[in-house]
Order: structure tokens, then C-alpha cells, then sequence
């Protein structure tokens, strides 16, 4: 039977178990990606594990989250970075040489590869025809030691895009077409790939931008083929060479399937404060905007900064209306600047920004109260812009542009008419150009044993973390809703970011916008342990493994939710707390804060065949019936107190020639 292109991106790669939906299955990573706030951790890792050079095909760390240098705390956190990419043999990208997704599709993604990143929006890669997958920074460590990667087996969305778009719709119409039909977790537990005649008309930076919020809707990843578009992207990145042909064969079939005619697609917007809140432009049209933000990891293309500069040439931004470009890369930023394409920015109004992730995650940029903020970028959970009240709306960059020079949003196709503006034909420039100098070659074996790390002293080791108890009572100190993301557990912006290297100072700021009072709560309640209960979806989002560090330091044991998000409740095990889902999720209504539960026999639950356990409410005299989804590797990591503790152990056996554990 035919393959599809994640079958043999998967098959090309498996090391343990067999390609069934829902089994565990393990993949031999080749790549992995780490970006500053979170890849200190994953150095510190590295160095807990004791490991003395990264054993993968490339492994390369960016430096774009935490630009803004008020402090010393975030340029020591790039130092630091620096000496461990010496130290162990990665690649390192310098500050404002772009977003790690970009520049890693410009310089290092190789078709056919697979790679893990600590960034949940690492399946960008996928654009390349890459298995890419975002991870916690735990499993990157790992994968860097050698180690497969554990995940379970997605089913296969084949999505069949037909017809071409229309002027005025780009990319980002496409990924929020699929957001606007499915909601933010409607590829749980799935890969989407694109296939069909449609594709031929996607840039492969267009189908990053598609890849990159396949995220939003909850993939395990999304993929593309490589084929002559990736040939030709390759190409004029001068590395033609690297290029492979993946298609999907003859008669490949998927799992499930969906077809998107592009002809019929509308310019959409994402409403606040979920990328899942899609409506058609025209829905909105006519509220007043503050900002109008075109960027990021979610629009990197040349052609998403171009077509807005193209647009804006001899206007001007409506008054009042804070225009904010970000391009993802310095390789755009110099193309743009060889194509004179900055000056009609400029001179339009338009505030020109560094290369990196800046307003993105609330590093600068935050909009005013309340005011809405038109933002290319991938997500607008509340308060990720840095300000409490925020209206952020996602928008393609045609959107925001002509909401730009109209005042109020705009659906691209009204607003050219009523300005007189035509589809401006892009083309790619034959002339591109290509820069190098800012990503760091790793160093050679040797010269790399004799590099230290140079930590700051913001920089603080990992905590270490006792094993599960087989029994415990604990309170409940919190309880959410559904679809409470990581952005809500540990949030990001320019005050709590630069202490992404310092968990016990990060730790203050656990779910403080959801519950002030919940952290010296849980100081209260110390070493006793506690609980949270959640609904469905929890941890959205982010990769941030500190959402599970900061909770477990402050002494979270237990989460119950109806169900998770893939890579929160993978970190949730890494770091051994305990993951359990409601059997009965009527449950759920049954709990409230501060009831106290009684936990027994759970090394026996974790090893039994059922997966089940039965608690006690001890405070209502209730029991329920929980259940964990864990495999027998990480029941036993969970027992043995997280991954780092049954990695030291396999690393310990190997050096002195022992049978590991
Ligand atoms: C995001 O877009 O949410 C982030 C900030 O890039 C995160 C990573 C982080 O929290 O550092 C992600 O996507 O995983």
C-alpha cells in the first residue's frame, strides 16, 4: 500500500514500536532546536546529565526571546548559552539574527529529517518536509544524548487543498480555515498533512506560516512534502544540495480526511483571546484598532514584510494606530533593505523592530488597556502581550496592513477598493541574500572538553526532585476550566522571562494571573504536596517545561484534569507529577478548592494493566475512579523521580560497561 509523507517520515525513523494509532512508538531524532528561554534549562539539563558532546546531526540553540537587555539577567542568560553551545557542540544564533524557526528553515533543516524543539512551534519545519516535533526541554536534552524520542502514534489528517487563493488571502487564512472549523483542539493526537494540486501555488514560507499554528489547533505536528517549491527555497538559500524528494506515493491514504478549496476562502480573523475564535474579517470590521503588529515566527516570509511595504508606499498609517514590524530574520530584514523596501515602511510611519520574538511573548510592544491589537503572530491567549486587559486579534498580514491605513479593522479586499489600492504582484528577488555570520559553528570535540559555562548569577542549578510517595493525602489548592494554556500557568513577558534560568525565583510567579493567592498557598502546604484540578485541554499551548518545574518546586504532586495537551502533560511527567484523567468527567463538578484527597497503592496503579485508580475526597466522602495514559517507561520515570534521574542512572551503567537499568 502507498505511504503518505508522515508514514515515511516516521518509518524512516522508527526504533521501537509499530506505526498504530495510539501505541508508543520511538524515533531516532536527527535535529533538535532550542531557543533561549527555554534552552537554559535544556543546558542545565545537559549538565545534570552529565553529558560531554550532543550526539545528534545538528543540534543548534537561537537566542530570540529575551532581547530586551534591561538588566543584566537576560545578556548573562545569552553568555551563558554561548559557552554551553562551545561546551557541548551546538550551533549557536546570535541575538537579532532571527526567530529560531525561520533561521533554522533558512540555514539548517534538511527534508526528510526529524528534529525536536523545545517551542511548540517547531513543527514549522514541517514546511520543509521535516518530522518536526515541539517537545519540553527535557526531551530535546535528551535527544541531543542519543535518546529516541517517545511519543504516541498519531492518526494521519491528510488535507487535500484544492484551487489557489484568491488576492487579498494569504497562508495565514489558511491555518485559521482550519482553527475556524476545528478550534483549538482539534488536531489532538494527530499530524496534519497538506497534500493536493492546491500546494503548487504555497511558497514553502507560506507553508511554514501553516505549519508553524498547527500548534494552535493541538498537532502532535503538521507536514508538507518536499518537493519543487522546498527544491527551489533550498536553492535560493544555496543549499540545493540538501534537497531530497518526499511525496506521498500512489494511492497513499490518512486517517482522517478534509479537503480546503483555497478559491473560497475569505480573509479571517481570530477574536480574543483564543486562536480557535475564528470569524470572517468582515464580522468585525469597523472596530477602532491601537496596534497593528506584522511579524514573527507565525508570518517569517519575505513576502509577508514586501506585500505590507508594497501596500504602504506613498500612505501613511492612520493616526493613532501604532504600526510594529518584527521580521522573523535578519535575512529578510537585509533583503527587504536591498529591495528599498524599508523606506516606504518608514516613511509610511511604520516602528521598525529587531529581528526575534519581542511583543510576541510580551517582550515589549504590549498594546494599551484594553485597546485592540491586530498581531500576525500565532497566539492571543489574555495577557501574553504583556498587558492584563488585552484585545489581541490574529490577522493575516494584508489584514493588519490595510487596518493600518484605514484606523479600524478592515477586510483587506473593502479597503483596497475604498483606498484604490491594487493586489500587488510579489515576486521573490533574483538577487537574494544570504548571511551566515551570525550562526556559530559548533567546536571540534576536543576544543569543545575544555570549554566551561559561564553562569550569571540569575542562573541557578535545577532542583532536584524526591520520587512519588505510594500514598498521601493533599489538598486541592486550585481549580481551572478548560483549555487553560501555559501562558496562564507560567506566564511569559518581559517581567518573568529573563528568570527562565531560576526556578525558584520563576516559581513566584506560577498561575499569579489566574490566583494571586495560589503560590504562598502552596508554600503553605510544603512538603504535604498538592493538587490541581483541571478541564479539558490543560496546559495548552506552549512547550515551557517550566509550567511543570514551577508547580512541582512548589510542591504540586498530582494534576486531575479531563484531558491534556500533548506536550504540558508529557513535561508533567518528565519532572514526576502525576497526570490523571477523570473517569467520570462529571466528576469534575463534584470538587471543589481545598478539598482534601486521600492517595493509596499508586506504584501498584501505575504498574497495573488498568491504568486505574480509585481516590478518596476525603472532605465530601467521595470516591472517583481516576486514570493515567501512561506507558510503562514513564510509570516507571515517575516512580523513579523524573527523567533526569533514570537518564543519570542509564549514563552511569554505560560508563562502567554495567547492563543499563
Ligand atoms: C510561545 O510561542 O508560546 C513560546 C514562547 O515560543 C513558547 C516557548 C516558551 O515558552 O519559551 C512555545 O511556543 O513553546
Amino acid at each position: 500500500m502507498g505511504q503518505n509523507v508522515a508514514q515515511k517520515l516516521i518509518g524512516s525513523h522508527l526504533v521501537t514500536g509499530e506505526m498504530e494509532p495510539g501505541g508508543e512508538i520511538g524515533l531516532k531524532i536527527d535535529q533538535t532546536l532550542t531557543q533561549d528561554a527555554t534552552g537554559t534549562l535544556v543546558m542545565l539539563e545537559l549538565e545534570a546529565m552529565g553529558l560531554q558532546t550532543v550526539r545528534t546531526e545538528v543540534s543548534a540553540q537561537y537566542v530570540d526571546h529575551n532581547l530586551l537587555q534591561t538588566d543584566e539577567r537576560n545578556p548573562d542568560d545569552h553568555l551563558f548559552l554561548l559557552s554551553a553551545c562551545r561546551r557541548f557542540g551546538i550551533w549557536y544564533s546570535q541575538p537579532g539574527n532571527g526567530v529560531s524557526h525561520a533561521v533554522h528553515m533558512q540555514h539548517l533543516g534538511i527534508p526528510g529529517k526529524t528534529m525536536v524543539g523545545s517551542d511548540s512551534h517547531t513543527p514549522a519545519a514541517g514546511s520543509l518536509g521535516m518530522l518536526a516535533i515541539g517537545v519540553g526541554g527535557l526531551e530535546v536534552a535528551m535527544a541531543m544524548a542519543g535518546e529516541p524520542l517517545y511519543i504516541r502514534m498519531p492518526r494521519i489528517w491528510g488535507v487535500r487543498l484544492t484551487g489557489q487563493l484568491p488576492p487579498w488571502v494569504s497562508a495565514k487564512d489558511v491555518i485559521l480555515e482550519l482553527l475556524r472549523r476545528h478550534d483549538v483542539k482539534g488536531g489532538v493526537g494527530r499530524i496534519i498533512e497538506y497534500y493536493g494540486p492546491g500546494l503548487g501555488a504555497l511558497s514553502a514560507m507560506d507553508r511554514h506560516v501553516i505549519a508553524n499554528m498547527g500548534a494552535e489547533l493541538g498537532a502532535t505536528t503538521t507536514v508538507f512534502p518536499s518537493d519543487g517549491e522546498v527544491r527551489r527555497f533550498l536553492t535560493q538559500e544555496q543549499r540545493g544540495a540538501d534537497w531530497v524528494e518526499i511525496v506521498a506515493d500512489d494511492g497513499a491514504t490518512y486517517d482522517v480526511d478534509e479537503e480546503i478549496d483555497l478559491s473560497s476562502l475569505e480573509p479571517l480573523i481570530a477574536k480574543p483571546s483564543s486562536p480557535g475564535n475564528v470569524v470572517a474579517v468582515r464580522e468585525v470590521a469597523g472596530t477602532q484598532i491601537y496596534q497593528s503588529y506584522i511579524g514573527s515566527s507565525a508570518n517569517p516570509g519575505l513576502r509577508d514584510i514586501a506585500v505590507p511595504a508594497m501596500l504602504l508606499e506613498g500612505r501613511q498609517v492612520a493616526s493613532g494606530v501604532s504600526l510594529d514590524i518584527n521580521p522573523a530574520s535578519r535575512e529578510t530584514l537585509e533583503n527587504l533593505t536591498k529591495m528599498g523596501l524599508l523606506m516606504p515602511l518608514l516613511h509610511s510611519g511604520a516602528r521598525l523592530h529587531q529581528s526575534g520574538c519581542n511583543g510576541c511573548i510580551g517582550m515589549g510592544q504590549a498594546p494599551a488597556t484594553g485597546r485592540p491589537s491586530l498581531r500576525t503572530v500565532p497566539r492571543n491567549f489574555r495577557g501574553r502581550s504583556g498587558s492584563n486587559e488585552d484585545a489581541v486579534y490574529l490577522v493575516s498580514p494584508e489584514t493588519a496592513t490595510l487596518s493600518a491605513l484605514t484606523g479600524v479593522i478592515t477586510d483587506p479586499r473593502d479597503g483596497a477598493q475604498e483606498l484604490g489600492l491594487e493586489w500587488p504582484q510579489y515576486e521573490e528577488p533574483g538577487d537574494y541574500v544570504i548571511n551566515r555570520q551570525m550562526l556559530l559553528e559548533p567546536l571540534a570535540p576536543d576544543a569543545a572538553a575544555k570549554e566551561e559555562l559561564v553562569k550569571g548569577p540569575n542562573i541557578s542549578s535545577l532542583p532536584e526532585f524526591d520520587p512519588l510517595p505510594d500514598a498521601f493525602d493533599a489538598p486541592v489548592l486550585l481549580k481551572v476550566g478548560d483549555n487553560v494554556s501555559t501562558d496562564e500557568i507560567m506566564p511569559a513577558g518581559q517581567k518573568v522571562l529573563p528568570y527562565r534560568s531560576n526556578i525558584p525565583k520563576i516559581a513566584e510567579f506560577t498561575y499569579y494571573q489566574v490566583d494571586e493567592t495560589y503560590v504562598e498557598r502552596a508554600k503553605q502546604s510544603g512538603d504535604q504536596g498538592h493538587i490541581i484540578v483541571g478541564g479539558d485541554n490543560y496546559g495548552q499551548g506552549s512547550s515551557r517545561e517550566h509550567a511543570a518545574i514551577a508547580p512541582r518546586y512548589l510542591g504540586l504532586r498530582v494534576v486531575i484534569a479531563k484531558s491534556y495537551a500533548r506536550i504540558h502533560w508529557q513535561n508533567l511527567a518528565n519532572f514526576g507529577i502525576l497526570g490523571l484523567e477523570f473517569d467520570n468527567p462529571d466528576d469534575y463538578d463534584r470538587i471543589e478548592r481545598d478539598d482534601v484527597f486521600s492517595l493509596q497503592g499508586l506504584r501498584d496503579a501505575l504498574e497495573s494493566e488498568a491504568g486505574t485508580l480509585e481516590v478518596h475526597n476525603t472532605t465530601r466522602d467521595e470516591r472517583y475512579t481516576l486514570r493515567h495514559q501512561l506507558s510503562p517507561r514513564q510509570a516507571e520515570m515517575i516512580v523513579t523521580g523524573g527523567l533526569i534521574a533514570v537518564f543519570r542512572e542509564r549514563l552511569e551503567a554505560e560508563r562502567s560497561g554495567r547492563e543499563p537499568p
